[in-house]
């Protein structure tokens, strides 16, 4: 008797209903991340390392400076931190973007076409409701290439 009550039991397990195995779609949620306008840098004196001799890519992300007076020479590049941000269709999402380095960062969220800027010192907050699902570029219109992020929108069913 127990051991065919088992097997019931069991079986049963295994055979759940249809309605069980669909994931449904998350809730919508306010979501607030958390971004900086930030400059990577590096340097090293000529006697370490030589100055680079090939072009670097233009448009403002990536900056050169040629060896000073001690022979010292630096590159650098403008980033959005994070470089990835994850949420999905139907959120209100809140980007609190704080300016770390650089002046002033005047940014465009494409696909939702919102623009803000971003300034050293201060923090720029955006909401919208992440109503469309894909890829979409944050990027900084001064420091192209680089320094761009990007808000990826998981759909929904
Ligand atoms: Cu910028």
């Amino acid at each position: 008797m127990i051991k065919w009550l088992l097997t019931i039991v069991a079986g049963s397990a295994l055979a759940l209903p249809a309605w069980t195995q669909d994931k449904a779609a998350p809730a919508p949620r306010e979501r607030t991340i958390y971004v900086a306008a930030i400059e990577s840098k590096g340097g090293v004196h000529v006697d370490h390392e030589p100055f680079p001799t090939s072009p670097i890519m233009e448009g403002g992300g990536y900056l050169l400076k040629k060896p000073d007076d001690k022979g010292r020479w630096e590159v650098s590049t403008y980033r959005w931190d994070p470089g990835t941000i994850v949420v999905n269709q139907g959120d209100r999402v809140t980007l609190e973007i704080i300016g770390i380095n650089g002046n002033e960062h005047p940014f465009t969220i494409e696909g939702y076409w919102l623009t803000g800027i971003v300034r050293r010192g201060q923090i720029t907050r955006l909401t919208f409701t992440a109503d469309k699902a894909g890829i979409f570029k944050i990027i900084c219109r001064t420091h192209s290439p680089s320094m761009q992020a990007d808000l990826v929108v998981l759909a929904n069913k």
